[in-house]
């Protein structure tokens, strides 16, 4: 009932993910639950070379949400495909999803091999981290986007599903997915935090570290929705939508909106449990409302 295909050789055995960066590497939250109960697990993004990320604070919390101004903390792809991926499938049969940064397409290219040979069923590319030199510098341009996706396509061979990831403020981006579609990616992964920043009014100062960051939770919600929405009915391609998500409620409207997959991100740093009962809340909701397949779902949203 609960099955999803998200693109070529990538069917999930249920709609919940989980978003990038909220989830660390999926390791921190196998205490909460079994991670191969989830749809996939997307792990952090990740470079050729370590990072340590920005100056603390890094997160600070708002009324609308968290913002994060991190700055693509990982390990490095090395690391990460010798020691963390290991330990991730020693937990069990987990879906795994790659993440992938780069500064330029040599890297993205690099990292994207790496992550594919070490056996991750599907990668993300990350064209829209709000925090860091050239973040979105490739997500903010129709051709840079289409240049490294089709370098990304051409490495991993015809079948690999991989989907892109894009912000949708500073740039037009339907045309950023367009092109990235018609370079060879499978699907989309909307939406990635937005930009902004709060004040310490008593210090006159900025309270991140790095004085912006990116927001996330109830206030991109809407947004997220719309930006799934419109990709889902001008691309007909698979969606990981994400923004705002807390509920089973939030979950359908995603599905209804077009997306095939739903991430939870920063809702999970209050619950750790988030996505487990968002599993079991959307296979009861589908029981009591009868609908047969998740699949019925996908897109039914009427528009008036
Ligand atoms: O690491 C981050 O600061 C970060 C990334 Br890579 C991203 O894609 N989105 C975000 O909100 N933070």
């Amino acid at each position: 009932r609960l099955a999803v295909d998200l693109g070529p050789n990538l069917i999930l055995k249920n709609p919940v993910v989980t978003a990038s960066g909220t989830f660390g590497f999926g390791l921190e939250y196998a205490p909460f639950g079994d991670l191969a109960a989830l749809g996939a697990v997307v792990i952090k993004s990740v470079t050729r070379h370590p990072r340590r990320g920005n100056p603390p604070p890094r997160l600070v919390e708002t009324p609308a949400g968290v913002l994060n101004s991190i700055g693509l903390e990982n390990p490095g792809v090395e690391k990460v495909v010798k020691e963390i991926l290991p330990a991730l499938r020693a937990t069990g049969k987990v879906t795994v999803i790659g993440s992938v940064a780069g500064e330029t397409v040599e890297e993205y290219v690099e990292v994207a091999c790496r992550l594919a040979e070490a056996g991750v069923a599907a990668l993300e590319l990350n064209l829209s981290c709000p925090n860091v030199k050239a973040g979105t510098l490739f997500g903010h341009d129709p051709l840079l986007a289409a240049q490294v996706t089709r370098a990304v396509r051409e490495a991993l061979g015809d079948d690999f599903p991989f989907l892109v990831k894009l912000g949708v403020v500073g740039n037009d981006f339907l045309a950023v997915a367009r092109a990235a579609v018609e370079a060879g990616a499978t699907g989309l992964s909307l939406i990635n935090t937005l930009p902004g920043l709060a004040v310490d009014v008593k210090r006159r100062k900025l309270l991140l570290g790095h004085g912006t960051g990116g927001l996330s939770g109830p206030a991109i919600k809407p947004v997220a929705l719309w930006a799934v929405w419109r990709a889902h009915r001008e691309l007909q391609v698979p969606i990981i939508g994400m923004g705002g998500v807390v509920s089973v409620e939030d979950v359908l409207a995603f599905l209804l909106c077009g997306a095939r997959a739903v991430a939870v991100g920063s809702g999970t740093l209050a619950f750790p449990r988030l996505a487990w009962e968002l599993v079991e809340g959307l296979e009861q909701a589908l029981a009591k409302e009868g609908v047969e397949d998740v699949r019925e779902l996908i897109g039914m949203v009427a528009e008036k």
